[in-house]
């Protein structure tokens, strides 16, 4: 075993120089959302290179993705009983399970995962999930988390009457200050949502280089979100620009029906998706101004929809089919919202935000 262990570190030790020598070419990876037929598919194509794979359904999936981080979230999906989220790189990834984070990387880029079973406050969890991560890609020198996705066990009940994504909140914000990170610089995008079972589930994408972060005009910075939303702000920003290989890639957060820092059209699932289009078209606008070359190309959508209620989903799925239907892919999802207003979210990466060629 010792030996074994010892071989395993010299090989991972030769491998991580080969990523250093490649880190100067920069590399790349890429978001795939899969069915499970076409999840195994995809896996015996890039066993060795996939960073991450997250299933999502109402049962947890017979497909296992071999030794890559993994986590079934438990979330019913419209259409299909699995969808499975998959981050694949461009090369070879290094593996690693280590202090409660399951992780893989390539050159410049590390997907990871933690996953808590709640069976203390949830403040407490959220806290030490993020601490758990910081500390994780500030030891292996990936230490801008670009992009971070929380599930979390009855968002919207109370505990001790306080509201659980409010504490969530807490949690996560004390473990940004505790590990230095500077609240909106240091923000990823991220996603906030509903799901069941016991457990707390975040996974992320961090890297050695920092992301260009992106905020929306139309809305109030969720890191400047006044009291009234809770003690302590989310550490959020709207969007994330990344370069990837030679391509922008603009990685979405969950966005939805909120103006300024108010939910507007409460009640009204059709109107909350076209404010949230109006969203994310801004947001794309304002990251082209931040720094994406404006493409002569249309900008490819790949897009996750949270759906509250099952009955809201015709609505919904309408509205988005005829804002991003030509130029995307959009999966359905039911899960609570991070606020009991809000009837739907959308998030996912916007590709083609073409780079400036050097
Ligand atoms: C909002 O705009 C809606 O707490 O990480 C969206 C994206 C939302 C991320 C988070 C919350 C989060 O405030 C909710």
């Amino acid at each position: 075993m010792e030996k074994t262990q010892t071989n395993d570190a010299r090989v991972a030790g030769r491998i991580d120089a080969g990523l250093d020598r490649l880190a100067a070419e920069g590399s790349s990876f890429s978001l795939s959302y899969l069915t499970p037929a076409e999840f195994a598919v995809h896996q015996a194509r890039c066993h060795g290179t996939l960073l991450g794979a997250i299933a999502f359904g109402a049962q947890a999936p017979q497909e296992m993705p071999a030794a890559c981080p993994y986590a079934w979230v438990d979330m019913p999906v419209f259409d299909n009983a699995t969808l499975f989220e998959v981050w694949t790189s461009d090369r070879p990834v290094v593996r690693e399970n280590s202090a409660g984070v399951a992780a893989a990387r390539n050159a410049d880029t590390l997907f990871g995962c933690v996953r808590l079973k709640l069976d203390c406050k949830l403040e407490a969890a959220s806290y030490l999930a993020y601490s758990q991560i910081f500390d994780y890609i500030d030891r292996c020198g990936y230490p801008h988390l670009l992009r971070a996705w929380n599930y979390i066990p009855r968002i919207n009940a109370l505990d001790d009457g306080v509201e659980r994504y409010v504490s969530f909140n807490v949690g996560r914000h004390d473990a940004f200050a505790a590990k230095g990170r500077i609240i909106g610089t240091d923000t990823p995008a991220a996603s906030a949502l509903g799901s069941r079972g016991d457990y707390l589930i975040v996974y992320f994408l961090a890297a050695k280089q920092a992301g260009h972060l992106v905020e929306n005009p139309r809305q109030t910075s969720a890191f400047n979100y006044p009291v009234q939303y809770g003690p302590r702000s989310p550490t959020f920003a709207r969007a994330m620009l990344v370069q990837s290989g030679g391509e922008h890639q603009l990685l979405v957060s969950g966005t939805s029906s909120i103006v300024g820092h108010a939910t507007l059209h409460a009640g009204d699932a059709a109107a909350q998706t076209r404010e949230t289009v109006a969203n994310v078209r801004a947001v794309i606008a304002n990251a082209r101004l931040a720094g994406a070359n404006s493409s002569s190309r249309t900008p490819r959508f790949m897009l996750k929809a949270y759906v509250r209620h099952p009955g809201d989903l015709a609505a919904i799925r309408d509205c988005l089919t005829a804002d991003f239907g030509a130029t995307g892919t959009i999966f359905y999802l039911q899960a609570d919202i991070c606020r009991a207003d809000l009837l739907m979210e959308v998030e996912g990466v916007c590709l083609n935000e073409s780079a400036q060629s050097a």
